[in-house]
Formats: structure tokens, sequence, C-alpha cells
């Protein structure tokens, strides 16, 4: 029996749930029982109330919050050293020093974040609906982090005053791309629509024709009657887009685009982590509480 049919058997025979993220490998992606963003899947495995194992296909901060959300799962990683780079780069400590500092100001935290550091937060947000709930606050200044290129764009879309903790936190894939990637697409690729992450640099966010997090992107193409687009974010979503929209062309803005941590969920460990129920996410009680407040009131507004 292959892999992927060993697979399907212990997710049948143990009630198991793969849930797979955008980024995630394009023969992961095939198997995977949702594919989406973080927010997405979470939402997802709420939804399925008789699975008792959730697989989930992507980094630490994502099945965190599908564990918080989801208290009766078991949820699993596939492998323990997917951990996203941007979310290390905001300690729960650092989060209580900016708010000893700015005592009266709400604190945003994209969900790219540990759960230690959003349980010191008041709301959490998406690349997806980060503009809607800075706007949700009554308050003109925010503390927003750990991304700083989504702070600049919330700043420009909301006109608040949103102070960027730490303040220069970034991903290292999306700041990868340049002005002259887009520059290069725009000789070549005259006739195609170029879209990039909100995790991009604020140059390269300006000079493209759409910027959005994978959801909105993949809403965007099915949506647009342009036949071509230039992807600029983890060229993972490219199999996405050309799997849901046959006949259209997805050309990543580079192909180096790759996000080494959404890499290591192989087949053969998710085979094992469903075979070995490994491994297991836990948070402490007190900090899951907290950090399921923020994520919570995220999930209401939109
Ligand atoms: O982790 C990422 O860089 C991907 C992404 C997305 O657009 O899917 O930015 N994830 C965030 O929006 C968090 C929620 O999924
Ligand atoms: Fe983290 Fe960037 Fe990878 Fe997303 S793409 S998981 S933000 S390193």
């Amino acid at each position: 029996m292959n892999l992927v049919n060993k697979i399907q058997g212990l997710k049948k025979e143990k009630k198991a749930l793969l849930l797979a993220h955008n980024y995630q490998r394009p023969e992961v992606q095939d198997i995977a029982d949702y594919l989406g963003d973080s927010i997405e899947l979470c939402r997802k495995a709420m939804d399925e109330k008789d699975a008792d194992i959730i697989v989930f296909s992507a980094v630490d901060f994502m099945a965190e919050s599908a564990a918080i959300l989801n208290p009766d799962k078991k949820v699993l990683i596939p492998s323990l050293g997917a951990r996203c780079p941007m979310a290390q780069m905001l300690t729960a400590e650092q989060v209580r020093i900016w708010k000893k500092k700015y005592p009266e100001t709400p604190v945003v935290l994209y969900v790219n974040t540990l759960a230690e550091a959003k349980a010191e937060c008041d709301i959490c947000c998406t690349s997806a609906n980060a503009v809607k709930v800075v706007n949700s606050l009554d308050e003109d200044t925010v503390l927003f982090g750990p991304d700083y290129n989504l702070a600049w764009r919330v700043q420009r879309k909301t006109g608040k005053n949103v102070i960027p903790i730490p303040s220069k936190g970034f991903c290292p894939t999306h700041i990868l791309f340049t002005k002259g990637d887009i520059q290069l697409m725009r000789d070549q690729r005259p006739d195609a629509v170029i879209m990039v992450h909100p995790e991009c640099i604020p140059e390269v966010q300006l000079s493209a024709d759409f910027v959005g997090s994978t959801s909105q992107m993949c809403r965007y193409a099915r949506g647009t009657s342009a036949t071509k687009y230039v992807v600029g974010t983890e060229i993972g979503l490219i199999h996405r887009l050309t799997k849901e929209n046959p006949k259209k062309t997805f050309i990543p803005l580079s192909d180096g685009a790759i996000c080494p941590n959404m890499k290591m969920n192989t087949l053969e460990r998710i085979f094992l982590s469903l075979k070995e129920e490994k491994h297991v996410i836990t948070i402490p009680k007190s900090i899951a509480k907290k950090a399921r407040k923020a994520l919570e009131k995220m999930l209401f507004l939109l």
C-alpha cells in the first residue's frame, strides 16, 4: 500500500481530519480534507464535530490556534521543527513591556504569534481582516505586531496611529520580493495581474495590482476575468490556484519564495503523525483561556 492510501486508511480508522495550509507541498494539499489559511482551517476543525484528531499540516502558531479553539480534540503537528520565524520575533514578555510603555493603548496581534503572546493581547487579526479589526476599535492609536509590513498597510488603510511591535518584525519569505521583481514581470508579462501578500515590503505592495492574504488571493483569482496572474506569496499557493482555475495561468513572482518551515510537512511525516499520534499540541490552561478570548473576539467580528 502506498503512503497516500495508508494515510487515508488511518484517517478513517482514527476519525482524523487532515487540514493543510495553502503553503503546503502539492502532494499534501492533494490529500487534505480542507485547504485554507489558518483561521479558515480552525473554523473547519470547529465545524467537524465528529473528528477526534486534527492533523494540522502547517506551522506551530497555526496548530496552536487550532488547539486553543478545539479543546476537545487532539491536535497534532506533523513536524515539531515547523516553526514560523515571524512568530518568534515577539515574545509574551516583550508584549508586556510594550503594554507598560503604552498602558491605555489596545494591543492587536497578528495570528502569527505564539499562544503566550496572544494571551497578552486584546484582539487577534489575520492578514485578511487586520484592517477591519483595527477599525473596530474605538482608539486611534494601537500597538500592532509582529509584522511591520502588515502594520504599515493597516496604518495606511485605517488612518490610525499604528505602532509596530517590535519595530521591524517580518516574514523572511515575503520580504525577499523586491520592486525590481515586479518591474521585471511588468516587462515580461504585461497582460498579467500582479497580486502580492501584505507581508511584502511597502514598495512591493504599492506597485502591485492587488494586495491580499492567501484566502483573498484565491477569491480574487476566482472572481476576476483576467487569465494571467503573477503571485507574490509563498509558491505553495500556485498549486491551489492552478487546480481551482484550470483555464487560468499563475506565475510565481519569484521561484525562490519558499517557506522552509511550511515545507517540512512531508507525506512521511504526516503518516507518522497519524500513526503514532504525535506531536500533540498542549497549551497551559491559563494561557489557552486568555488566547482564546483574543481569537474569539476576532472571530465574532467577522
Ligand atoms: O503565514 C502566512 O504567511 C500565511 C497567511 C495567509 O495569508 O494565509 O498570511 N496567514 C495569515 O493570514 C494567518 C492566517 O491564516
Ligand atoms: Fe511564517 Fe512567513 Fe512562513 Fe508564514 S510564510 S509561516 S509568516 S515564515
